[in-house]
């Protein structure tokens, strides 16, 4: 018994000859003489009709009785239909129950909704997942990692990994998850930061897609406490360069999206965004004008939440746009200071879309002394970031960077309301399982 054909080769072309198919009941229905059964695999669905007097009696009690969810496998052959998918169905000789699901699942495979809430879903995630709706989203996840690769290499990036269990904080806001290592203190690591960093040094443009941890204690539905982030990092340019850089690539996943995901938007219902090069660009200093104008109680060196963007009433802040040269003080220590003002600005962006910030990144501080200068004044022990520090006596090139989470770009890109809905198995304040 091997499978010879998935559900999407299912077709009037094959003629009669025999197949096996093999999948997921996704639906069944009951009209007395005749069941029909759609099974899903892989690459779609398929119909299997059962007549009573044309398939063999036990063969028809075999297709009244499997449920929804139960994987099953079915010899038979094929025949034109219509009103099946790919225009042809299967008629059974044999049906094969591999695992028969002994329960309803609280939620239907097929249809774009679902009747419960996130947590009944999350409970059971892997039977979750095959829902034809979080298949089409996990289907464009993977175009956008693929066509980030792609477009990465092409500008001759090379792909690297750091570690995870690191010795000090980088992201000052965002918390640490401390852990044992050893006879030591670690934590889990917020972000690539100050290794990518160090890595423009031997090969001068890296990138990274791996996980970020953060302890959110905020119950939001646009934070993880695990997610994945996209980290790009480049020397011998500035934010301007990685800017273009980064909006580049956000095109170019959008066409990629268009090109390989047609069914899947389509079954989604959902447009992406439109975009237009360049994205457009407000000052930080701007914006706070704008906000108090708007009637916010703003001021300047106040982060901008997304609540206090929704007041803004601008077309092009619905979709992607930078906000650039924020207050030095809002960001971490690693970020360059302009040269005007005595550094009360620096060279940084929020890539935002909408009212939710999708990345940040900014020129980086190259000189030690800058460097040691800037952590002092964020209260933190230089000391502390020997190993970091003393790669600096050794020519650390001009660079900048950014980290863009791509959970977060899913949900600009599919319109899912939820982060949780963007990864496979979601971890925050209340979730460690499954
Ligand atoms: P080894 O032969 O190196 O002792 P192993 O055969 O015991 O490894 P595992 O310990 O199960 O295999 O690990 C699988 C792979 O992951 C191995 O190739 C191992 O080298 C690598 N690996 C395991 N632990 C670590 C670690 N802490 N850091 C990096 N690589 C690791
Ligand atoms: P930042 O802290 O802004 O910058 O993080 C970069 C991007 O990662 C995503 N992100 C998250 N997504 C989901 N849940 C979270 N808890 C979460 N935290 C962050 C966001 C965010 O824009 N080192 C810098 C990047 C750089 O300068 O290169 C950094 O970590 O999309």
């Amino acid at each position: 018994w091997r499978r010879t054909h998935y559900s999407s080769e299912i077709s009037p072309s094959i003629g009669d000859s025999e197949v096996v198919v093999m999948g997921w009941v996704a639906s069944v229905r009951d009209h007395g003489n005749i069941q029909f059964i759609i099974l899903k695999d892989m690459h779609g669905e398929v119909q299997i009709t059962a007549k009573k007097g044309e398939c063999s009696e036990p063969i028809f009690e075999m297709a009244k009785e499997v449920k929804e969810h139960s994987s099953i496998g079915v010899r038979g052959k094929v025949r034109p239909q219509e009103k099946a998918p790919n225009g042809a169905e299967v008629v059974p000789s044999e049906i094969r129950a591999f695992s028969i699901a002994k329960k309803a699942a609280p939620f239907m495979m097929q249809g774009k909704t679902s009747t419960v809430g996130i947590d009944t879903r999350l409970d059971l995630r892997a039977v979750d997942l095959r829902r034809n709706y979080l298949g089409a989203i996990f289907r464009i996840r993977q175009t956008v990692l693929n066509s980030v690769r792609e477009f990465l290499a092409r500008q001759k990036f090379i792909e690297v990994n750091t570690p995870k269990m690191i010795a000090t904080a980088t992201e000052g806001g965002a918390a640490l998850f401390p852990i044992f290592y050893y006879d030591r203190e670690a934590f889990l690591a917020q972000s690539p930061q100050l290794y990518k960093e160090q890595l423009t040094m031997a090969f001068e443009s890296v990138f990274e897609v791996g996980p970020i941890f953060r302890a959110e204690p905020s119950r939001t539905n646009r934070h993880l406490s695990e997610a994945i982030s996209i980290d790009v990092e480049r020397a011998f340019v500035d934010y301007n360069d990685v800017m273009s850089l980064l909006e580049r690539m956000i095109v170019n996943i959008i066409e990629t999206i268009k090109e390989r995901n047609a069914d899947d938007l389509k079954f989604l219902e959902s447009q992406l965004p439109a975009v237009e090069l360049p994205f457009p660009k407000y000052t930080y200093s701007d914006l706070i004008d704008k906000l108090q104008e708007a009637g916010e109680r703003i001021q300047w060196g106040d982060d901008i939440s997304p609540q206090v963007m929704k007041s803004l009433q601008d077309d092009r802040l619905n979709s992607f746009y930078f906000i650039i040269d924020w207050p030095t003080s809002t960001k971490p220590f690693y970020v360059k200071p302009g040269t005007a003002d005595g550094g009360r600005v620096c060279e940084s962006f929020d890539l935002m879309y909408g009212a939710l910030e999708m990345s940040s990144g900014s020129t980086r501080i190259n000189r030690k002394d800058q460097l040691v200068e800037r952590m002092s004044k964020q209260g933190l022990k230089p000391d502390a970031f020997d190993y970091h520090l003393r790669v600096f006596d050794y020519g650390v090139p001009p660079h900048a960077g950014f980290g863009l989470g791509l959970e977060r770009l899913m949900m600009a890109l599919t319109k899912i309301e939820n982060i949780r809905d963007a990864t496979l198995y979601p971890r925050d304040i209340d979730r460690l399982a499954p």
